[in-house]
């Protein structure tokens, strides 16, 4: 019995009678998810990428063929071929249009373990041949990394310092949840998890007295018994907090001295409350109109929180939207209008339960980590804008304060993402990714990312090597050994790039003369210098796993800062907490002033439209985004096939449509099939279907073909959250259903793509 380690958890592995492993949940979990159940199913199924493969076309055209891609067969060729070929690209497209020619940002969780984490790995490899175009932010958390910073703190802050789950408990009375607190997404970490703890501490917090209340489209977004469920029209949160906060104000009842001593701006923030700028007080009634929430619930609410101990917590998908800084920075002020930042069980929070670290008891402790070296190329785009980059080489556009412009790409490398999976509005970003002369990745699976791309090496999983599985914080440090031979001639991503780097005479540079497991012992020894407690690695190695030593089990988030405003102060600007930002005033942008405002986006349930129904895309209960999609515990939650999209028995009934109909979803920028579940735990009007059904279109390579199967980014917009963020705003989208009446295409997504013979 061995440990492997996953995102979504650790996992026991021996070997089962027919050879194949067995995975059993780590016994020091409380809460295992059964994602990881599914996993060695696809690992072992006919979707692996078993041996290089390359596109037809490019095979026999190079670069002049783009085309075909995501429509022509592949041709599967030697190991020593493909790297010859990847190689030769390399060096050709660096030397005619430099490394600022290839696009390296390669966005992705990968999976959990250390060192062969693939981000880290075409970072480093990647920099040893002169850098490349990098990526900022994340999909995460686009709007918020950029605004948090300038206003409160940075966003790493914010999450590793969130007051303590343990804290808040028998302290904290009422818990206001934006966006719920769903445990679905709890089950992951980025990195892993030894102990899924969230779903006890919110029932831990309920049985000692705190109240929840959901502020969501989604009664399930909060799992507390007897949470109240305040139902709002998607994208409208930043109205309902300018009311609280209005409300609060116009009671009396908001902490005037804590406005004074730890915020700037209160002034100007809160003449736009009482619409001394725009003619429109903010009140419960004015926000009552935007958000469909009683004007009597919001100031009844705002009553309870200006008189209880009160947390304000705003889950990550509200800035994942149109205007998804608004909301950050309304929640900020309003908890400053309360005035119970840094007090034992208030104030503010982001991400509770978004992932299982928020709130989770601090270890303190970070690595060991691969060291990705240094990017000679300055140039990066923000994550979200892959499209607009590849479609506008030499655009201009804002990011941050900047003015900058799109470089010009030739070459994309990907390992550990799968952007036909992330990116918003996928027909868009098929034309945009016919834009350059080659895209590679490495693969452990045929997704629809690989259709796409070129050149296909196939990678190994976790499963089929030895690693070392931890994150940032959490509470056990894993020996993860493999347990199950490669697939097919999947090799791992570090042997591929040291190949590579051999024949472009970087060998040296890149392997340092290790292999993984002289890699492995060194890593965790550099990571032993900094956490002395830790044993030595053959000890580590022999024991399965380490747990680490609790640190600051209670705390606070801005303790320091609200006892001492000018001696802790904060990284802001001011020092203090931004209610008026001077320095986004100064960028100058007439839709973002210095101060949080309500503006409504071009797609929400206020907008006169063909399109009547607001589609939310969130996390998959069943797996991590596209991950083990194939794998049977994604499958088997799929309604023919298809993924399930929820209805409200309102919407439903309208169209005829009952539990088990197969539907089509569509708007003007797409169509795609999915399984209709009807849940009266929906606010009529919004659909919701998570993410990361494998793209999968009724005809190959077209754009704007159905997707029988049911990926939601076939009819999100690529449209950022602003242009301070750039930020992916996937949840502004509307969208029409209507019951699938057509015979039922098949579902081609796991079978493997079509091979061919060189001729
Ligand atoms: N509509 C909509 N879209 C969204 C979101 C949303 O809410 N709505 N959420 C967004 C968010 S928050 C995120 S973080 C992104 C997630 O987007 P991604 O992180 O790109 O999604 P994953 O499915 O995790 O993709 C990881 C890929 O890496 C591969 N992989 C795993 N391990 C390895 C390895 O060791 N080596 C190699 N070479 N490959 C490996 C996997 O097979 C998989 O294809 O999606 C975003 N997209
Ligand atoms: N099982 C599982 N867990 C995961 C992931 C996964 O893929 N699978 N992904 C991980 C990643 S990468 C991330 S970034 C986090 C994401 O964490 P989040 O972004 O918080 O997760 P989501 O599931 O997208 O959204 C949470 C809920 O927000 C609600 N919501 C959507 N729009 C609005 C709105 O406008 N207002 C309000 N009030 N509520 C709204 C939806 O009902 C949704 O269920 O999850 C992580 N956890
Ligand atoms: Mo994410």
């Amino acid at each position: 019995m061995t440990l492997t380690s996953t995102h979504w958890g650790v996992y026991r592995t021996r070997t089962g009678d027919d050879g194949v492993p067995v995975l059993t949940p780590f016994e020091r979990d409380r809460n295992p998810s059964p994602i990881g159940l599914g996993m060695v199913e696809a690992a072992i199924g006919p979707a692996r990428v078993r041996r290089p493969a390359i596109r037809k076309g490019w095979l026999k055209h190079g670069p002049a063929s783009r085309e075909g891609r995501g429509a022509e067969p592949f041709v599967e060729v030697p190991w020593g071929e493909a790297l010859d070929i990847v190689a030769t690209t390399l060096r050709e497209t660096i030397a005619r249009h430099g490394n600022g020619a290839i696009y390296g940002g390669s966005y992705g969780w990968s999976s959990a373990g250390r060192f062969h984490h693939a981000q880290s790995q075409i970072h480093r490899f990647l920099n040893t041949l002169g850098g490349y175009v990098a990526h900022r932010d994340s999909y995460s958390l686009g709007a918020g990394r950029v605004i948090l910073p300038r206003i409160l703190a940075p966003l790493g802050v914010l999450n590793r310092d969130a007051s303590a789950w343990a804290g808040l408990d028998g302290t904290c009375r009422l818990f206001v949840a934006f966006g719920g607190l769903p445990i679905k997404n709890a089950q992951v970490n980025s990195g892993g998890v030894g102990d899924h703890d969230a779903a006890a501490w919110i029932a831990r917090l309920a049985r000692s007295g705190t109240k929840f209340v959901n502020i969501s489209p989604l009664r399930g977004d909060l799992s507390a018994d007897a949470a109240e469920w305040l139902p709002l029209r998607p994208g409208s949160d930043t109205a309902v907090m300018l009311a609280l906060a209005y409300e609060i104000v116009a009671a009396g009842k908001h902490d005037a001295t804590f406005l004074a001593t730890h915020c700037a701006g209160a002034e100007r923030y809160l003449a736009y409350l009482r619409g001394e700028t725009d003619g429109v007080p903010k009140n419960a009634e004015w926000a009552a109109a935007i958000s469909e929430i009683p004007a009597a619930r919001i100031r009844a609410l705002a009553l309870e929180m200006a008189t209880t101990r009160t947390m304000i917590a705003a889950s990550w998908s509200l800035q994942r939207a149109r205007n998804g800084e608004q909301p950050y920075w309304a929640a900020i002020c309003l908890a400053a209008v309360l005035g119970q930042i840094g007090l034992k069980g208030g104030g503010i929070g982001f991400g509770y339960a978004a992932i299982n670290g928020v709130g989770h008891r601090s270890t303190g402790f970070a690595g060991p980590t691969l060291p990705q070296g240094k990017n000679a190329v300055a140039d990066f785009i923000p994550v979200a804008r892959i499209a607009d980059m590849l479609l506008d080489p030499g655009g201009e556009y804002d990011y941050d304060g900047a003015r900058r412009r799109y470089p010009d790409i030739k070459l994309v490398y990907w390992a550990g993402g799968n952007v036909f999976h992330h990116h918003q509005d996928i027909n868009r970003l098929i034309g945009a990714w016919r834009r350059p002369e080659t895209t590679i990745v490495h693969e452990q699976f045929w997704t629809a990312h690989a259709r796409h791309c070129d050149i296909v090496l196939p990678a190994t999983v976790p499963l089929e090597r030895d690693d070392i599985g931890g994150a940032n914080d959490d509470s056990y440090l894993i020996a993860m050994k493999c347990s199950m031979a490669p697939a097919g001639e999947a090799r791992d991503d570090y042997a591929i790039f040291a190949d590579l780097a051999a024949r472009l005479g970087k060998a040296d540079a890149f392997t340092e003369g290790r292999d993984v497991g002289a890699w492995l012992r060194h890593l965790y020894t550099e990571c032993r210098a900094a956490h002395p407690y830790l044993p030595a690695f053959d000890e580590f190695w022999e024991s399965d796993f380490v747990e680490l030593p609790p640190r600051l089990p209670e705390r606070t988030m801005f303790d320091a800062f609200r006892a001492d405003p000018v001696g802790a102060k904060l990284a802001t600007p001011s020092g203090k907490i931004e209610l008026y930002s001077e320095t986004i005033a100064g960028y100058g942008y007439a839709d973002f002033p210095g101060h949080p405002h309500w503006r409504a986006p071009e797609e929400w349930l206020g907008a006169a439209s063909t399109y009547p129904l607001h589609m939310l895309s969130n996390q998959p209960a069943t797996r991590l985004h596209s991950q083990y999609d194939p794998g049977g515990v994604s499958r088997g939650a799929k309604i023919a096939g298809r993924e399930p999209i929820s209805i409200s028995p309102a919407d439903g009934g309208a169209r005829g449509i009952v539990a088990g109909d197969i539907v089509r979803v569509f708007n003007a920028r797409g169509s795609f099939l999915a399984g209709a579940r009807i849940d009266d735990g929906l606010r009529p009007g919004v659909v919701v279907i998570a993410t990361g059904a494998w793209y999968d279109p009724l005809e190959r390579g077209v754009i704007g073909t159905l997707d029988v199967h049911g990926n939601p980014n076939v009819v999100t917009a690529d449209r950022p959250a602003s242009r301070l963020s750039q930020g992916c705003a996937a949840q502004s989208a509307l969208v029409e259903v209507e019951k699938y009446e057509g015979a039922l295409p098949k579902v081609r997504a796991f079978d493997p793509p079509e091979f061919s013979t060189r001729d």
